[in-house]
């Protein structure tokens, strides 16, 4: 019978890696199918990429918490580090000795006849006052910590994270209208990635954690994210910068960050959200300020104050919208298009660049 048990519970483990292999194969075809809206966009120029450093906005194999980056990240840690897991140490620690002191103090051989007390008031004062003390002694740092989370700087950039099956889309309002899909990158020999899919490098990252566009930002400014998704729900988690956020369809979520050490932050979105679920890393790439304006403007974006976006950028341009209402009027003749829940929705600006 247990050979059985072992033979089902093996044969299970060499299926697995062909189970999971199984949807990616199945749904190759749609991510290269939805990936060509943003290859007909406007070819980027091409920018160098930053390699990730080892060890750091990168798991490695250590256990315990990423090195933080961020301020608030920093006083999460050194909260759970220095003082939560102390604390957890000490009660259990003290918990233990006075159990195996009972025990042996008050074991039948040694101790015969058994107490008969009931009730001692200065053991229910001790036992009910220490644990508020250690309770106050938790609530204050904790509390502390949560509002300089939810204090956040005025921000001087917005970026806008959306969740989609599978991928990720980061919209840059402040920078023209700036859009960009972001994929996994897949490695030189899977079989699922399509010719005009490049393949993953060391210096974009890990396997299954590289990503063809990076969420681009400039270190040591306030970077306020605005989180949402378009389909299911997600979560944008990036644990060097201690963020964790739920991306829920039709609502928005604000958090921030300030990232002082340029460098790439990998995440992985943090809720199952389908099939390729595992497959939708983010990786977030702090560089200095100068450099994040050159991306900006080789993305086609640009920075807030400058001159107005070329024509041909991928913001919306005049003729674009000079061309809505002529689209519009042409659209009132036809009774499918006059209802807009028939008309489908753009996941990205991209898309709608590509649809218009
Ligand atoms: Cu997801």
């Amino acid at each position: 019978m247990k050979l059985i048990g072992w033979a089902i519970a093996l044969a299970a483990v060499g299926l697995t890696p062909a189970a999971a292999q199984a949807p990616q194969a199945n749904t190759a075809t749609a991510n290269v199918s939805e990936a060509t809206p943003a290859a007909a966009a406007p070819a980027a120029a091409p920018t160098p990429v930053m390699a990730p450093t080892p060890g750091i906005g990168v798991p490695d194999g250590r256990k315990g918490i990423q090195e933080q980056v961020t301020d608030i990240g920093k006083e999460a840690a050194g909260f759970h580090d220095n003082w939560l897991l102390l604390l957890c140490a000490v009660i259990s620690l003290f918990v233990l000795g006075l159990l195996g002191y009972a025990m042996v103090r008050f074991r039948r051989a040694a101790h015969p006849v058994p107490s008969r007390n009931s009730h001692n008031t200065t053991l229910e004062v001790v036992w009910t006052l220490v644990p508020v003390l250690i309770l106050v002694a938790i609530a204050i740092p904790s509390i502390r910590l949560l509002r300089h989370q939810y204090s956040p700087p005025k921000a001087d950039l917005t970026v806008k994270v959306i969740g989609n099956q599978w991928f990720w889309t980061y919209e840059y309002p402040d920078n023209g209208g700036l859009a960009l899909q972001s994929y996994m990158l897949k490695e030189a020999n899977d079989p699922t990635r399509g010719p005009k899919e490049r393949p993953r490098t060391d210096a974009d990252g890990p396997p299954l954690l590289a990503v063809d566009e990076r969420m681009v930002i400039p270190a040591g400014k306030v970077v306020k994210l605005i989180v949402t998704a378009t389909d299911v729900i997600h979560s944008f988690g990036v644990p060097a910068l201690w963020q964790k956020v739920d991306a829920n369809p039709g609502q928005l979520i604000e958090t921030w960050i300030k990232v002082d050490r340029p460098g790439v932050y990998f995440g992985q979105c943090s809720e199952l959200c389908g099939a390729r679920h595992a497959y939708m890393p983010i990786a977030v790439e702090v560089v200095p300020p100068a450099q994040f304006a050159a991306w900006v403007a080789s993305k086609g974006g640009t920075m807030p104050g400058s001159a107005p976006p070329r024509p041909d950028s991928t913001a919306i341009s005049p003729v674009t919208e000079a061309a809505a209402p002529a689209a519009a009027q042409a659209n009132a003749g036809a009774p499918a298009a006059a209802d807009p829940s028939a008309i489908p929705q753009p996941a990205t600006n991209q898309a709608a660049t590509a649809q218009n």
